[in-house]
């Protein structure tokens, strides 16, 4: 097999500078272990990004790959295919929505949703043409199509990639203020919001700042629109993050105090346990009936291994009550992490929900320790990868058990106090 040096090597030459990989190369994975070429076993303590929540290679998800790319793998929607419809009901039902639009990747499920909320605006809330606009937070990540870093504001993201869309206001996350002050202006159409900012460093809002957000949604006649792309899935303790503290994991009938229900609903990643490329749009008939045939589609999306993997994905979190274990490992895993900030000044706080969690690195974001710290732990056997400088997410598969997690707050442990600046 490739040595750890040589994949690097490859990678360097042959493949294009957008990305900055820790310096560790995977060859293979189980659960929540992931190993070298050289057979070095790791912690994987970013699930690539949360998709990966049901665990490496789960074996009813492969097998559910395996024997549909035995049967049969794409049709183009010019065609029906016999599994489709049958992961259509599945995921409406799971989810309680009248209907799905599937895709691919995340950014196709955000521009979905945004085509959707513009069209929805024309003909069912009377907005004049060309005049919609969808508020934005500062700080969202939603994907890397032009449309979507159109309102960004990480210059990496944007800069020298203009002209931009227009079409997009912007609001403070978590200030409920501006979102009504912004909501009053015209041709307001949606609100796009992550219900726990991901990228902008695991931004926990305030409780009921969704629900008190949605309300204001209604009140403004603006689709409320949840890009649960990394939040969704169980990861946050609930089988979406907008379930808040809902002890049901989303699969009772949903007290409306603790489950907000989103106008549109996009999902990705661990839809499909991270083993296929699937996203989801998800909105009731008033919403999704304003597309018809030929205006939004793709080649790939809805194709038969697509909706076999994606069934099979989130019977798992089902099954297996993954959201449950997401929150009382969390519990554990915070507390873990404040005991350590108590007694390292290299931990200045723990912030998160469920297992999407973060601690922020007592250093300016421009430092480097966030990184090198990232690295120890990879020497030490767990794989982290630091976001906005100083802070390290911390997003375990959510098949851990409580043993697995002790190991890995050891190792964190060990690692942090260790660690010279
Ligand atoms: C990369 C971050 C995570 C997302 C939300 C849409 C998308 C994402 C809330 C787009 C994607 C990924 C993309 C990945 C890094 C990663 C990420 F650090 F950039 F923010 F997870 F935290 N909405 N997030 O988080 O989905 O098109 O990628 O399938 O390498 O850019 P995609």
């Amino acid at each position: 097999m490739i040595s750890t040096k040589d994949a690097i090597t490859l990678e360097d030459k042959y493949g294009a500078h957008n990305y900055h990989p820790l310096p560790v190369v995977l060859a293979k994975g189980d659960g929540v272990y992931v190993w070298d070429p050289e057979g070095n076993q790791y912690f994987d303590f970013l699930s690539a990004y949360s998709a990966v929540n049901q665990g490496h290679c789960h074996p009813k998800i492969i097998g559910a790959l395996k024997s549909q790319a035995e049967t049969l793998t794409l049709t183009s929607r010019a065609f029906y295919n016999n599994v489709l419809g049958e992961f259509e009901q599945f995921i409406t039902e799971y989810f309680n929505f009248d209907k799905v639009l599937p895709m691919n990747t995340g950014a196709e499920g955000v521009e979905t949703a945004i085509k959707l909320c513009r069209k929805w605006a024309y003909e069912k809330k009377g907005t004049p043409e060309n005049e919609a606009k969808i508020i934005v937070c500062s700080n969202n990540f939603h994907g890397r199509t032009t449309t979507i870093i159109s309102f960004s504001n990480d210059a990496d993201a944007q800069k020298n990639f203009g002209p931009y869309t227009p079409g997009f206001l912007k609001v403070e996350y978590n200030n409920l203020e501006q979102l009504e002050e912004i909501l009053k202006e015209e041709n307001v159409a949606g609100f796009l919001v992550e219900p726990i900012q991901g990228e902008a460093g695991v931004m926990v809002p305030e409780s009921n700042y969704l629900s008190k957000a949605r309300d204001l949604c209604k009140k403004y006649n603006a689709l409320f629109i949840a890009d649960e792309i990394q939040t969704g899935i169980a990861r946050t303790g609930s089988l979406l993050a907008v379930c808040g503290e809902c002890s049901c994991q989303g699969h009772c009938e949903r007290q409306p105090e603790t489950y907000v229900k989103p106008d549109v609903l996009i999902l990705g990643k661990a839809l499909s346990g991270g083993v296929y490329p699937v996203s989801a749009v998800l909105a009731d008939d008033d919403i999704m009936d304003v597309i018809k045939p030929g205006q939004h589609g793709s080649t790939f999306g809805g194709n038969p291994i697509a909706a076999k993997v994606a069934k099979a994905a989130l019977e798992v979190v089902r099954d297996e009550n993954l959201a449950q274990n997401a929150r009382k490992l969390g519990k554990v895993f915070r507390q873990e992490m404040e005991t350590l900030a108590e007694e390292s000044d290299l931990v200045e706080s723990v912030r998160g929900r469920g297992l999407l969690n973060a601690i922020v690195i007592n250093d300016s974001p421009d430092s480097k320790t966030a990184w090198n710290i990232c690295v120890a732990l990879k020497d030490n056997g767990l794989l982290a990868k630091p976001t906005h400088g100083n802070i390290i997410r911390f997003a375990p598969p959510l098949v851990m058990t409580e043993e697995q997690l002790a190991s890995c707050v050891a190792i964190i442990r060990k690692t942090i106090l260790d660690f010279e600046k």
